[in-house]
């Protein structure tokens, strides 16, 4: 055994708490993950005002994006991959994403198609949110349309399982929960294998419909 390999092992930060909102898609997807890993009565979660200059979480993060997770140490991580990526290895679970280098990094491809549908819906939302009427970009609401619905044929074509709860299923449902919320754009009567999928995966993992966006609030 080498002097390196009996060195102790520095503790691990805890996560303590988690900046977002409960209408963020991106939050939800860390929050189901807290779900499955049984870490919810760890982690505190604390809304976030990402227009709110004074909110500190343009300090935890300089993009001033939620979710933002803080560990007891101060440490802060960001963006949602990231952090449930520290989640699942903390928690020692290793549940969320395979470990295989290739199977992996084809898991984070897969999620990060499911994050740029949310990602372009957003936009869509941000469009009317951040603009006057009149300056509103048709031409940028159509190029963000074009990625939503390409990467909403991707996933109808290349369905995840259903009954598999990880980095996959969690993002693609938050997306498409996110585009029932917020009707950027009409997918349900367009993408029926996508509706059916959601469907079943609602009914394998309760911590979706357990993390629904409240009707009240804005993302
Ligand atoms: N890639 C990021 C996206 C995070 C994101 O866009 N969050 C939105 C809320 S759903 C946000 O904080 N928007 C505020 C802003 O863009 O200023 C992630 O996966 O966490």
């Amino acid at each position: 055994m080498t002097a390196r390999a009996t060195q102790p092992r520095p503790a691990k930060p805890a996560p303590r708490t988690l900046r977002s909102t409960l209408t963020s898609p991106f939050g939800r997807k860390v929050r189901i993950a807290i779900e499955v890993l049984d870490l919810a009565g760890r982690i505190e979660v604390v809304p976030a005002d990402t227009r709110d200059e004074g909110d500190s979480l343009r300090a935890q993060n300089p993009l001033g994006k939620m979710p933002c997770l803080l560990l007891d140490d101060g440490t802060a991580l960001y963006d949602s991959r990231v952090i449930i990526e520290y989640l699942d290895r903390w928690s020692g679970r290793d549940a969320l994403l395979p470990a295989p280098a290739l199977t992996r990094a084809v898991a984070q491809t897969r999620a990060a198609l499911a994050d740029g549908i949310a990602d372009a819906a957003l936009l869509m939302v941000y469009e009317g949110r951040f603009r006057e009427p009149a300056q509103i970009s048709q031409v940028w609401l159509a190029h963000q349309r074009g990625k939503v619905e390409r990467g909403l044929a991707e996933m109808s074509a290349n369905l995840p399982d259903a009954n598999v709860t990880d980095i996959v299923s969690i993002s693609l449902a938050c997306a498409l929960g996110y585009l029932d919320w917020r009707k950027p754009v009409e997918w349900r009567g367009r993408y029926p294998a996508l509706t059916g999928w959601l469907e079943a995966f609602a009914a394998h993992e309760p911590a979706f419909n357990a993390t629904r966006m409240p009707q009240e609030v804005t993302a």
